[in-house]
């Protein structure tokens, strides 16, 4: 071998090498540039997700085809990247012979998609046919407690008129004990109540928000070694309702009650470590109001978009500074000198920003007065969110979109407002609290929530 075919020969490894990297190079380079390609489309995605109603309203108003097709694509792809709220909670899969098939198809056309969703209901259909159903046979058993128990005042329904922030929570007590769906008996029970109250337990000197965790894990306890409905199921078919946010960890010493009972609660975020969506509820804060609510047509709502509250967090400091100066976004900082009546009604949009919590009352303001909500409240697990359409009455906008607002808002057509405004008014009923409960108010559509949640244990075990 001559020197030179010597050098030749080594040289061809370090060239095969050179060449099995280059070619690994150019393959890296095509495909990372083809999901660089892919991510503006995602980026469109995750923006739309977090405002479906703008969503909506590009799919009817742009009539390009270049448009028009890129919809098309998102909301196929929607579908299957953000579990839309479904027709039912997942936990009915092991009720569906008590069910009818839902009529809503995720695979359905998209105009067929599209009208669904101006809908109020999901499936009215089977919400009527469920509810008769519930109506007529849901019983619920509630740990009996002496009128004079040392925590009355905890366990028992008190006689005031429910009033502020948390009435949802002792309104709710009242009406079920007043109500049809109460039975002695426990052998004919769907569920069990644990009638403590959060809110009252925070107020009474003897446990405070110190004790609450204490007083829970005390309470299950006695009622698990007294009977035997909590052990059988490890308290699978209880449930409690509370409205203060310091709910969210009065269960740190009662575990079970997190993991296993339903928790129907105001707070209620996907994002709490104390909250499980798949099993928990939702309830509306709500303000008790009386008589026929004032209404204001939506030709004569002057405003675009009104806000008032303390600045008591992020969202809302972002609001009032972005839009403070703006002449149709009406932002104030704390209470306002003007009645707040006037303002929710003499706007078409009436902003719901969270403040510590997810939850404020401020939905049902805005419900109460004719005013669109627009909910600025990200990973808020929204009341009745598996019965209601949101999407029909409501502007879900995340906390990121602030400064695209009033685009959002201007872009929704006034045809497709008066729609919103004209659900709104239908949906009003559903989240209000009456002092004799009726048909497909709050009280009703939570005992909904509850129906739909029951447990299928005690077929089982009797
Ligand atoms: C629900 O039950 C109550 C009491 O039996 C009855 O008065 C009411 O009409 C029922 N509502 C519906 C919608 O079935
Ligand atoms: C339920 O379980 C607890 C803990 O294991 C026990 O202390 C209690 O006695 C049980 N209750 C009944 C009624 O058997
Ligand atoms: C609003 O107006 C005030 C006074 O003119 C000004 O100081 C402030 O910077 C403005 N804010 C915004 C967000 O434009
Ligand atoms: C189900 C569906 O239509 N998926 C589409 C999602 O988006 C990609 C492109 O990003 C399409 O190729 C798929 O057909």
């Amino acid at each position: 071998m001559s020197p030179l075919n010597r050098k030749g020969s080594i040289l061809i490894k370090p060239i095969l090498v050179a060449l099995i990297t280059s070619t690994l190079i150019v393959f890296y380079i095509f495909s990372t540039s083809r999901l660089i390609l892919l991510h503006p489309q995602q980026t469109w995605i995750h923006n739309l997700d977090s405002s479906p109603k703008l969503r909506d309203f590009v799919v009817d108003h742009h009539n390009k085809p270049k448009q028009d097709e890129d919809t098309h694509l998102l909301l196929a792809n929607t579908s299957t990247a953000l579990p839309l709220p479904e027709p039912f909670p997942i936990n009915n899969v092991h009720d569906h012979h008590h069910l009818p098939k839902p009529k809503l198809q995720l695979g359905s056309s998209r105009e067929k998609k599209v009208e669904m969703k101006k809908e109020i209901f999901h499936d009215m259909d089977v919400f009527d046919e469920e509810y008769k159903e519930m109506n007529r046979s849901l019983k619920i058993y509630v740990y009996p407690h002496k009128k004079n128990d040392p925590f009355a005042n905890i366990l028992l329904a008190i006689d005031d008129e429910p009033s502020g922030n948390y009435a949802s929570e002792s309104y709710f007590k009242k009406s079920l004990f007043k109500s049809h769906f109460i039975t002695t008996d426990p052998k004919e029970a769907d569920l069990f109540y644990l009638p403590f109250s959060i809110t009252n337990m925070r107020n009474d000197k003897r446990v405070g928000i110190g004790g609450i965790q204490d007083f829970v894990k005390e309470y299950i306890v006695e009622i698990s070694e007294k009977y035997p409905y909590w052990n059988r199921s490890g308290g699978a078919d209880h449930f409690y309702v509370a409205c203060h946010s310091i709910g969210r960890s009065a269960m740190e010493k009662a575990i079970h009650v997190k993991l296993n009972a339903i928790q129907v609660v105001c707070s209620s975020s996907y994002f709490l470590s104390g909250y499980l969506p798949h099993k928990d509820a939702s309830i509306p804060q709500i303000w008790p109001r009386k008589g026929p609510s004032p209404t204001n047509a939506p030709s004569r709502r002057k405003k675009l978009a009104f806000f008032a509250g303390a600045m008591n967090s992020r969202v809302r400091e972002n609001l009032v500074k972005t839009w403070s100066n703006d002449s149709e976004i009406m932002v104030h900082r704390g209470r306002m000198k003007t009645p707040y009546s006037e303002a929710l009604l003499d706007s078409k949009y009436c902003i719901h920003a969270k403040g510590f919590e997810i939850n404020t009352a401020r939905i049902g303001d805005a419900l109460y007065y004719g005013c669109v909500p627009v909910i600025l409240s990200d990973h808020y697990d929204l009341p009745y969110a598996d019965i209601l359409n949101w999407e029909s009455f409501s502007i879900i906008v995340s906390s990121l979109d602030i400064p695209k607002l009033k685009i959002i808002l201007q872009a929704i057509e006034y045809h497709h407002y008066v729609k919103l405004q004209n659900n709104v008014m239908q949906v009003k009923k559903h989240f209000q609290w009456n002092s004799f409960s009726k048909d497909f108010d709050i009280f009703h559509m939570t005992m909904y929530e509850l129906w739909i949640r029951r447990s299928h244990l005690r077929h089982m075990i009797y």
